[in-house]
């Protein structure tokens, strides 16, 4: 398997608390390697297995906590 890498830009991360939410909620979907989330520039890089999980699977798990990825 090879893995991906996506960053995401997420809006409505603020703070250091922010990127532990998204860090611990897309840490926690299967599929997902490593979370690299930084409020200052609004991104989201995750490494993961794209046979297990994928962008709209990141996405969603970021709408279900309470941020918009950006389109
Ligand atoms: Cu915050």
């Amino acid at each position: 398997m090879t893995a991906q890498e996506t960053t995401v830009r997420v809006e409505g991360m603020t703070c250091i608390g922010c990127e532990n939410n998204v860090r611990f909620a897309l840490s926690a979907l299967p599929g997902v390697e490593t979370v690299e989330a930084d409020h200052h520039a609004k991104t989201v890089r995750v490494v993961y297995d794209p046979e297990t999980t994928g962008v709209e699977r990141l996405r969603e798990a970021l709408e279900e906590i309470g941020f918009e990825p950006a389109p």
